[in-house]
């Protein structure tokens, strides 16, 4: 049994805690929060007595095997460094980092000290999402020439993460990056990348609407568009939509997680809708299946010395897209991801 460590027990701790609860093989022996209350509300929900206010205390002190930071992205470089130099396993939230140059120094700090390093990057591991990643991975559809990875709500983040609301830089780095991970893991690697942003929300700072263009390294294109600005009905937060055309037919993941693939064998529809673990609400139960499910993923590849899929040097290019989005929107050019 593995033992780790929690940083950070703010709004999403508590699924990351279900979690651990069901993930065979590992226990979670002790959290910490900068925030007393915080921190006692989730030692007493989870039955967890190991209390700190201070990450190197607790590090020093439990030696955990890996410790989990499920905080916001300015501390996780001195939080993933702080891991690296005790000699411990990492899986660290997104956005991994506030620059490349942070996210390259994090994965350098966990090579040097011979650990794994992976971002909790969880909207691949959606299980509606990863039906279709394995569908198009199988080849049901042939080879892939147009991904449509479209997320539009009007769902109220703000009021469970404020600090989405007052930081310059919004939904790219907050949503758009999920976004943006499953056109990867669905297309491949990047070359080009266009975008526009903007903002509807006149009561926050960042943008609200992006819509990026992407040219794989393959030559084949992705549109991912995305918007927390978007009134319509049904709502579908947190549901990511998909529209793949390949030479041999195509693949749909529609509002209400129906999975449609049409070939020249005809059509096969399934429901594809996620399970409601016995923790878990709607409409956030697609999100947190996929928290599970990606821990359980960490633990698996740390006893058979994999590399996770989402590993922090996977994540580097990840978030290359989201700094050329930036880029691109706001020097209204077309960004070449080498050039990051
Ligand atoms: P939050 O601000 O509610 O909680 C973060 C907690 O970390 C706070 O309680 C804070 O006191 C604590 N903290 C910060 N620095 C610390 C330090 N050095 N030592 C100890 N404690 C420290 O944030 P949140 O809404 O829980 O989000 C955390 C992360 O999870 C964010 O990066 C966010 O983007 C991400 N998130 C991911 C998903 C997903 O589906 N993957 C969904 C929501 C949020
Ligand atoms: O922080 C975001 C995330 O990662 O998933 C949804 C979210 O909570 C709000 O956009």
């Amino acid at each position: 049994m593995l033992k780790g460590a929690v940083i950070g027990c703010g709004f999403f701790a508590g699924n990351h805690l279900n979690s651990w609860q069901m993930v065979e093989g590992a226990e979670i022996v002790a959290l910490c929060d900068r925030d007393a209350a915080r921190l006692d509300a989730a030692g007493r929900a989870f039955g967890i007595n190991a209390l700190y206010d201070d990450a190197a205390q607790m590090l020093t002190e439990q030696k955990p095997d890996f410790v989990d930071i499920i905080t916001t992205a300015p501390t996780h470089r001195p939080l993933v460094e702080l891991a690296a130099q005790h000699g411990v396993h990492v899986i660290c939230q997104k956005p991994f980092a506030e620059t490349l140059g942070d996210a390259r120094a994090m994965v350098q700090a966990a090579q040097g000290a011979g650990k794994t390093l992976m971002v909790h990057e969880n909207f691949r591991w959606q299980s509606p999402v990863r039906t279709a990643i394995d569908a198009i991975r199988a080849g049901r559809i042939g080879t892939p020439f147009f991904c449509r990875a479209s997320f539009r709500s009007g769902y109220d983040v703000f009021s469970g993460q404020p600090y989405l609301a007052e930081g310059d830089r919004f939904i790219v780095e907050d949503l758009g990056i999920h976004v943006l991970d499953i056109a990867r893991a669905l297309m491949g690697d990047v070359a080009r990348v266009a975008a526009t942003t903007t903002r509807i929300n006149q009561n926050i700072k960042g943008e609200d609407v992006a819509t990026i263009l992407l040219t794989h390294d393959s030559g084949m294109t992705s549109v991912v568009d995305c918007s927390y600005a978007t009134r319509r009905t049904p709502e579908t937060f947190p549901e990511t939509l998909l529209e793949i055309d390949g030479d041999l037919g195509t693949l749909r993941l529609d509002a209400g997680y129906r999975l449609t693939i049409q070939t020249a064998d005809g059509e096969d529809s399934q429901d594809v809708a996620p399970p409601l673990l016995d923790w878990a609400e709607r409409p956030w139960h697609n999100i947190q299946e996929s928290v599970f499910t990606i821990q359980q993923h960490f633990v698996d590849c740390l006893a058979n010395g994999t590399n996770p899929e989402t590993s922090g040097d996977d994540n580097l290019r990840t978030l290359t897209l989201v700094e050329a989005a930036y880029l691109s929107a706001r020097e209204g050019r077309t960004v070449e991801t080498a050039s990051l």
